[in-house]
């Protein structure tokens, strides 16, 4: 064998002459001839569709980080069927100061700053961040002159959710929020032409907030026409849900700007009992012009506490008695239920 040839003996590379006495272009032991390959069997035929595809298949598992922007519906239902979670409504006005909330609530139990709350989880960490970003952008020491940008959906049908999972310090108890950050928009379109299909998931909400901007409403000129609005608003959400509504909070942010006269709060609920519907008023400033009066994210540990406490009066489960001689207590206590 030469190293023209990997026939035993051969030595075609130093003499020209083949062993096997044959053409050497041809030879297939020649090295550089390339036996021609044996032609697959019919049933072995590589079909063209898979030339070029990739040689690996893609993994069918989840990947190790899902996404944490805002969820969708079907992602808060997915996770309403493993445990309790606490949907809240937040209708508002453009520029009212939803976001604002949102965003002064991820500030503060990022901060450990809520009072009274832990932060536990997150599915939304990213979204969170997204509307939180702009107030961490100061300009050589400045605030931005706002805060949060208006709110657009990339998709103007379905709500995007925030989820955030809270302990209540003072029992442990665990609430899971999902809290939907929507365009102003959708509550002007619902008061003014009664469209209601986005809401559909409301029907799940357990509390609702109407968002309110607490400046519109200490200016005398505009303060009539937003209550008369926050009436008409009533009316909706009462026909929506049939008279029974969920748990209603009139949120006045801008607490910074001024206390809310007790006459307004007196008239917003004045306007509520013509659709015979009550609201609790949760006075907050989300951010603070005015540092040293009122703090930021002042009121929104009040808030989450009025949206998590149950209407429902504290059930007591075995009621002390005092004992009575001979009586059948376990037997009176059943009867007595
Ligand atoms: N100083 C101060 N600024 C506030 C307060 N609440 C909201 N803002 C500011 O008001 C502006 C509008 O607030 P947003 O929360 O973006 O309003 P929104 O209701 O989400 O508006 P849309 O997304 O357009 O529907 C932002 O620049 C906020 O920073 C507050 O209590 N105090
Ligand atoms: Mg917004």
């Amino acid at each position: 064998m030469s190293a023209a040839c990997n026939f035993d003996g051969c030595t075609v590379g130093e003499t020209g002459t083949c062993a096997l006495e044959r053409d050497p272009a041809t030879c297939e032991h020649r090295v550089g001839n390339i036996a021609p390959e044996a032609e697959p069997a019919s049933g072995d035929a590589v079909p063209t569709s898979t030339i070029g595809a990739p040689v690996l298949e893609r993994p069918t598992g989840m990947s190790s980080f899902p996404s944490s922007r805002t969820l969708d519906p079907e992602a808060i239902s997915s996770l309403m069927a493993s445990r309790y979670v606490t949907v809240v409504g937040i209708l508002g006005d453009p520029e009212s100061g939803k976001t604002a909330c949102l965003a002064s609530l991820y500030l503060l139990i990022s901060n450990a700053e809520l009072k009274g709350w832990k932060f536990a989880d997150s599915r939304s960490l990213m979204a969170f961040e997204d509307i939180a970003r702009g107030a961490r952008d100061w300009n050589a020491g400045n605030p931005p002159e706002q805060m949060t940008v208006h709110t657009e959906l990339s998709d103007d049908r379905r709500p995007g959710f925030l989820h955030v999972r809270l302990v209540r310090s003072e029992d442990g108890r665990i609430v899971d929020l999902a809290l939907p950050d929507l365009p102003g928009e959708w509550t002007t379109d619902l008061v003014g032409t009664a469209r209601a299909d986005r809401f559909e998931f409301l029907k799940a909400a357990e509390a609702i907030w109407i968002v309110l901007d607490g400046r519109a409403l200490a200016n005398k000129e505009r303060r009539q026409a937003i209550i008369a609005r926050v009436g008409q608003l009533a009316g909706r959400l009462s026909t929506m849900f049939d008279g029974a509504l969920p748990k209603l909070m009139l949120v006045v942010t801008h607490r910074d700007a001024g206390e809310l006269p007790e006459s307004v709060s007196t008239r917003l609920q004045a306007e509520l009992a013509k659709r015979e519907v009550a609201a609790t008023v949760v006075p907050v400033a989300p951010f603070s012009d005015h540092d040293d009066q009122v703090k930021p994210g002042f009121g929104i540990d009040d808030l989450i506490a009025a949206t998590t406490t149950s209407a429902m009066p504290p059930f007591e489960f075995w009621p002390p008695s005092d004992p009575v001689g001979s009586a059948r207590s376990y037997i009176g206590y059943r009867r007595g239920r």
